[in-house]
């Protein structure tokens, strides 16, 4: 007993709060070792007082009051600290009565939506939906679809070679080819998809998607293509839409028609969109040539067909009034954002 004592009792002493941190049950089984009123050790260092020799008292008294000073702040501010960790964490809870956060949800592109629109007008016309590879070789994107060697189409300008015979589709078509050699009529199918070619300005991407159709049956005619295209357009635009058919050119079709339809914005009166003219171009068409049907191993003797094909990007452009279509690729969220 004496004065390397309390120094020895005050060391531990604070060692064990440092050790006991914020945890309520560790701070109480400190007050209680060091200052319990029946065996706490400062209870007993003060009976040590009696046995010491009187000179030594007083000393040892004040020693001993300094120390009981020290246990009581200390312990105060650990139980404040205690507290305090308790309203932290109360404040870090979980209240369930909240409303729960949004989650994003992301939305489905506009040349998407459009595709299953298309998608779902013609499998209620009994039409099968296809697809085919994006690596193409040249038989199937070009050969087999009446474009021999030296056809302009072919041109390296607009095609992504893969090597000598492969390429990157440049239409949907070759999957058509592929869909014919493969299997008799009566064929009635739709193929969308991406295609590639090496144009890249304000109205054109190197990637841009495209939907084509192809029906093969005996007794096919003109009337067929037409009336398939009007009843198309009708449900895809509105059933008041005016289609109207122009001759043009296609190296797989002949006879081979350019597609219009009345004006959708200004009820053909004449307006930026359509350029005064009343009409918009919306896709090619035309009877499938018998060269087509004899490369794919169908009798042109037998069956007639018709074909057709449109631009996704561009019905997704008039339906939802973008005017750039590079803005349709370029992925910023405040345009996609307006589709969830
Ligand atoms: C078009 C326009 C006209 C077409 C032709 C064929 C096939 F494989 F049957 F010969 N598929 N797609 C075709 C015809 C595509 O797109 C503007």
């Amino acid at each position: 007993m004496g004065l390397e004592r309390l120094e020895e009792v005050r060391a531990s002493f604070l060692a064990d709060l440092e050790r006991a941190g914020v945890d309520a049950d560790a701070v109480e089984r400190v007050r209680v070792a060091y200052a319990g009123r029946r065996s706490g050790l400062l209870q007993e260092l003060a009976g040590g007082l009696r046995e010491l020799p009187s000179e030594a008292k007083r000393d040892y008294g004040r020693a001993l009051n300094e120390l009981k000073k020290l246990v009581e702040e200390r312990l105060d501010e650990a139980k404040a600290r205690v507290a305090e960790g308790r309203a932290a964490s109360a404040d870090r809870r979980v209240d369930i009565t909240l409303p729960g956060r949004r989650l994003a949800r992301g939305a489905e592109h506009p040349v998407h939506l459009v595709r299953r629109r298309i998608e779902e007008i013609f499998l209620r016309m009994g039409y099968d939906v296809e697809d085919g590879p994006e690596i193409e070789d040249d038989w199937h994107n070009f050969e087999a679809l009446n474009m021999p060697p030296d056809h302009p189409a072919r041109d390296d300008q607009d095609t992504f070679y893969i090597g000598a015979s492969h390429l990157l589709r440049t239409h949907t078509s070759p999957v058509q080819a592929r869909v014919m050699e493969s299997r008799q009529p009566p064929i009635r199918i739709v193929v969308p998809g991406r295609v590639y070619r090496r144009d890249s300005d304000l109205r054109h991407s190197p990637m841009f998607h495209q939907l084509e159709g192809l029906v093969v049956d005996v007794g096919i005619t003109v009337g067929h293509l037409k009336a398939t295209l009007e009843t198309f357009l009708r449900a895809l635009f509105s059933d008041d839409v005016r289609v109207r058919l122009r001759p043009g050119f296609f190296p797989f079709t002949e006879p081979s028609a350019e597609v219009d339809i009345s004006c959708i914005f200004c009820a053909q009166r004449g307006c930026g969109v359509c350029s005064g003219s009343g009409w918009i171009e919306i896709l090619g068409s035309g009877m499938v040539d018998p060269r087509v049907f004899e490369a794919v191993g169908i009798d042109p003797e037998r069956y007639t067909g018709f074909a057709f094909g449109l631009g996704l990007d561009r019905v997704a452009m008039l339906q939802y009034g973008i005017p750039d279509l590079r803005q349709l690729f370029a992925g910023d969220q405040r345009l996609t954002r307006q589709f969830e």
